[in-house]
């Protein structure tokens, strides 16, 4: 066959599905199998994923997708940092923790007093988050359930073992646990052994394209796909799929992944490890092919998410097309805030947050719930203007064109502001970044495309693009920039 179907499941931070994507050699399309939450469940000891909930989502996602004509193979990708712990039986170990559980608070201090965290970096090349799997395992230190397991896998590596039977670690999601050797690509030895981390912990590495293993029997009889489909490696980070389809054909990119998180950064051959570059706390994530993500995380979405969320439980939920027509509809450069302040971490009142924030700066704080939408994307649009400013800096290389993907690519606002605070042309979309390259790293593995510029050429000549020239007032960008001091 010249076409083939593939199942990509997409876990997001707060919804999960399985998409079937048809790929032929000038050809791709994704329809949407099946879409569930993924509601976070606080229990006396924090804030954890609902593992099961989840894999019964993949399950029913598969069946459907099996109804709608089967997948010749199924990849599986989600956030990063977070795993689930199996005993020496396979069980797993309670719920894997949410990497916005306030447990690491402190830990990343006392990690720091066996290995420093210029040595950590030196390693590594991550940024600094508070929540990389290597300051969660220190919070976990001296538990009875660390103490009790024989397997640390992350969690799209624990829905691939529940799937199929087999241990893995994926790579472009095991550099983000804060414990791969950025150079070598390997588990670090040296770090496990001085941070006192058991390396029969970590499974064996592997990488996006190769197989990872077929759908046990009950799995095959329950989604009604065939027992031989294989589970095949893609990206198992979300971030690093969905580079792998960031629609570029020329050299001279930087791209936006912008969804609960924005990721802003470059594809790189090396990791930069400088000291500036870690004082500017970028990271040095693997992308597909070995290639680095150099990038660093910003807030993102998440603001405006988690004010939607306060506002609901408040009793006056708003939708999201209101609420961006306001904003637009508001003076800019009122209030601004850094959206990589700590305290917007967590889950909680943030337009209260908001409101503090702007006090304690001295600002007036945004009133209508327009004015604080608009605050949150001027901020991001600023945020977004300096880390892609540091990154080209900081790498040496030039900024041509801004490829901004994922659910932030449907924001129009929030496109215009980042092409007019960048001063850059913003090509917006494809929204479905993500699960387009889970899909095409399976296409790739079965023969469908030849290579990763081939996969780029092929979301761009096939999914709906909007290109934003910079516009608006490049004086006034330049001060609200110097105002929260961005340059
Ligand atoms: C985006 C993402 C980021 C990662 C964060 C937490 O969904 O995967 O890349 O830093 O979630 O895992």
């Amino acid at each position: 066959t010249s076409t083939l179907s593939f199942a990509a499941v997409d876990l997001g931070a707060t919804s999960g599905r399985v998409i079937l994507g048809r790929v032929g050699p000038d050809s791709l399309g994704l329809t949407e199998a099946h879409r569930f939450p993924n509601t976070p469940v606080r229990l006396p000891d924090g804030l954890h994923w609902d593992a099961l909930a989840l894999y019964q989502g993949v399950l029913d996602g598969l069946r459907a997708a099996a109804r709608a004509g089967g997948a010749a193979s199924v990849g599986v990708d989600t956030w990063a940092v977070d795993y689930g712990l199996l005993d020496a039986d396979g069980a797993l170990l309670g719920q894997p923790y949410h990497y916005r559980d306030g447990r690491t608070d402190g830990a990343a201090e006392r990690v720091w007093a066996a290995v420093g965290p210029e040595e950590l970096h030196a390693v590594t090349g991550l940024q600094h988050l508070p929540f990389n799997t290597v300051y969660q395992l220190e919070a976990a230190r001296g538990s009875v359930q660390l103490a009790a397991a024989r397997t640390l896998l992350l969690v799209p590596d624990l829905l691939v073992h529940w799937l199929t039977g087999a241990v893995g670690a994926e790579e472009t999601n095991a550099s983000t646990t804060g414990l791969l050797d950025a150079r070598t690509g390997a588990w670090s030895a040296t770090l496990l052994d001085r941070l006192g981390i058991d390396p029969a912990l970590l499974p064996p590495l592997r990488r996006p394209g190769e197989p990872a293993g077929t759908l046990l029997p009950h799995v095959a009889e329950y989604t009604g796909l065939d027992a031989a489909t294989p589970v095949t490696t893609v990206a198992s980070h979300d971030t690093a799929s969905a580079v792998a389809a960031v629609p570029a054909t020329e050299p001279g990119f930087a791209y936006i992944s912008c969804g609960t998180w924005s990721l802003a950064g470059l594809e790189l051959d090396a990791p930069v490890l400088t000291e500036e570059s870690r004082a500017a706390n970028f990271t040095n994530e693997r992308g597909i092919d070995g290639t680095v993500r150099y990038l660093r995380n910003i807030m993102g979405m998440w603001l405006l998410e988690e004010c939607r969320r306060t506002w609901a439980a408040q009793g006056s939920p708003a939708a999201l097309p209101d609420l961006l027509a306001e904003a637009a509809r508001e003076e800019p450069f009122g209030a601004l805030v850094d959206p990589d302040a700590p305290e917007f971490l967590p889950p909680g009142d943030m337009p209260a947050r908001i409101r503090s924030f702007c006090h304690r700066t001295g600002q007036r704080a945004p009133e209508s719930r327009g004015a604080v939408v608009r605050c949150i994307l001027e901020s991001l649009a600023l945020a977004h203007r300096r880390t892609l400013r540091q990154a080209a800096a900081l790498a040496g290389r030039e900024i041509r064109t801004v490829h901004l993907v994922g659910g932030g690519s449907r924001n129009e606002l929030l496109c215009r502001l980042t092409a007019d605070a960048t001063g850059l042309p913003v090509v917006a979309g494809p929204a479905e970044a993500t699960a387009l390259g889970n899909v095409l790293v399976q296409a790739r593995a079965h023969g469908l495309v030849p290579d990763r510029a081939a996969m780029r050429r092929l979301v761009a000549a096939t999914q709906p693009l909007r290109r934003y020239e910079p516009g608006g007032d490049r004086a006034a960008w330049d001060a609200a920039a110097a105002r929260i001091g961005v340059a």
